[in-house]
């Protein structure tokens, strides 16, 4: 029986690996257990995909991935133990699962035709392992061979398994990544330089240009979409479709700003903010261009991946620099964050604002249509809510008494922060120093110098915005309009 199981086993991972390797080649994302895994995540409610970020973070997708698989071994299993008897329904059984997975393929939002060939693919090898005669120890011990039957048998059914496993894996890593441009377009309108002081550059303060690679990462895609920016073409539709392609959109006048995005999944403290200069063209440009039907009030974004957000067009047309993005710190927008173009609205929480890998716009009203997470419970209006955060020192620190540099960032994007205050052990407030901003759209580096004495103590911070309303101490968890409460560090004094 276990060597039967085992049989499974391998005869899974070999299908997996067969559909994994056809998929890497087609479509990446089609791969059988990615496909799985896109549909758990869009069923996920609100609160599950709290405490995945909370508990997992940006490895919350490889943990999916992992989590899958898992649930796959005893399956595969007993497909090998139900083969040793039955062979015809064993491999019915692995042929039907993936059937199902190729049907889920084709259906998934912004799918091919060709999406169902990996899992076909899978199907077909499952199937057709578990119906060989080998797949069956009792059979494999009765005929004639050199060695040892069993062993020879689970030699081959290991060796098979293992060896497409690393097969793929090669695969993998020797297809290329998605193509992206290296230069950026130059801006029409540049942003003036930084003023001097934007960064205190304190070691272990968060720098005020985030760089792409240490930018927080937040969607729903297993797989980064691969756009070509030869095919891509952006579609708006207001009054009038208006069709462009990346030469067009480029022609129609590039603006460049400073812009904080956040996450509304980001909890009181965390880490998923980042602040870059962006390059684009304004949204409102191109909405002119295709009219805007009376009563709409929603600008529905959908990306390349089928992912939706809804944007208010209120927001996107008062005059702040909402814009379909290309160029992040001075280069194309890597594939992670939306190549070969996404949104950024300031002052809006991502998931109402953010979409990348764009390629289509529409003006709608949010009584007609839902977007990904709003259809999900989350906020439909979500401007980013006040907040402060505590970097230095860092928490459960030790450090020695006398002057302790306490400093980190604040942001409250649109309105601009104007103080920030520090506490220790709920003492009296203390105003701190801030440093300088391009405008009212980035976070803010603050510094305090605190005189440490020795204890364990508690320190607080809380951000009053430029229209003079404090942070509340009352915590909100992220669901569904954003984190709410004080950012607080406990450390120790000796
Ligand atoms: N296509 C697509 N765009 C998306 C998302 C997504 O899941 N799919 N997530 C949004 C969310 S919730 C956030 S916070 C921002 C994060 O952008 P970043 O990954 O570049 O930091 O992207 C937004 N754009
Ligand atoms: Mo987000």
């Amino acid at each position: 029986m276990f060597r039967a199981g085992l049989a499974g086993l391998c005869a899974m991972a070999v299908a997996l690996a067969a559909g994994d390797a056809l998929a890497v080649l087609v479509r990446p994302a089609a791969s059988p257990v990615l496909v799985v895994g896109s549909l758990l995540v869009d069923l996920a409610p609100g609160p599950v995909k709290e405490f995945a970020i909370r508990t997992f973070g940006e490895s919350d997708k490889a943990v999916l991935v992992a989590v899958i698989v898992a649930l796959l071994v005893p399956v595969a299993f007993l497909l090998g133990v139900l083969a040793a008897r039955r062979p015809v329904r064993a491999s019915a059984a692995a042929g039907g699962l993936g059937l199902v997975v190729a049907a889920l393929a084709v259906t998934r939002p912004a799918a091919q035709a060709a999406d169902a060939l990996p899992s076909l693919a899978a199907a077909l090898a499952g199937a057709i392992l578990l119906a060989l005669p080998g797949a069956r120890p009792d059979a494999a011990e009765s005929t004639d061979g050199t060695g040892p039957p069993r062993r020879r048998f689970l030699a081959a059914g290991l060796g098979a398994g293992v060896g497409a496993v690393l097969g793929d894996a090669a695969l993998r890593s020797a297809v290329p990544g998605p193509e992206t441009a290296a230069a950026a377009p130059l801006p029409d309108h540049p942003a003036r330089p930084l003023p001097p002081g934007t960064d205190l550059k304190l070691p272990g303060l968060t720098p005020f240009i985030t760089p792409a690679d240490r930018f927080y990462r937040v969607d729903t895609a297993l797989v980064i979409p691969r756009v070509d920016t030869r095919s891509w073409r952006l579609r708006v539709h207001g009054v009038r479709t208006v069709e462009l392609g990346m030469g067009e959109l480029l022609r129609l006048g590039l603006i460049e700003s400073d812009i904080t995005l956040t996450c509304v999944s980001n909890e009181v403290g965390g880490r998923y903010a980042g602040n870059a200069r962006w390059i684009g063209v304004p949204l409102a440009t191109l909405l002119a261009r295709a009219g805007i039907p009376a009563g709409t009030d929603q600008l529905l974004s959908r990306s390349h991946d089928g992912w939706t957000g809804g944007t208010p067009v209120a927001a996107v047309l008062d005059g702040r620099d909402a814009m379909v993005a290309v160029a992040m710190n001075g280069v194309a927008l890597p594939p992670a964050h939306g190549f070969p173009a996404r949104l950024v609205v300031p002052g809006l929480y991502g998931f109402v604002a953010a979409t990348k890998w764009v390629t289509d716009l529409r003006l709608t009203r949010y009584a007609d249509e839902q977007a990904y997470w709003t259809g999900r419970g989350w906020a439909t209006d979500a401007p980013v809510k006040t907040m402060s955060r505590i970097d230095l020192p860092t928490p459960f620190a030790r450090l020695r008494a006398g002057p302790v540099v306490v400093a980190g960032v604040a942001w409250a994007q649109r309105r601009g922060i104007a103080a920030v205050e520090v506490r220790a052990d709920g003492g009296p407030w203390q105003l701190v120093r801030l440093a300088a901003v391009p405008g009212a759209d980035t976070w803010r580096q603050w510094t305090w110098t605190w005189q440490a004495t020795p204890g364990t103590h508690r320190l607080e911070a809380r951000a009053t915005d430029a229209a003079g309303r404090t942070q509340t101490g009352r915590r909100a968890a992220p669901f569904p309009s954003g984190a709410e409460g004080w950012h607080s560090v406990v450390v120790t004094v000796t």
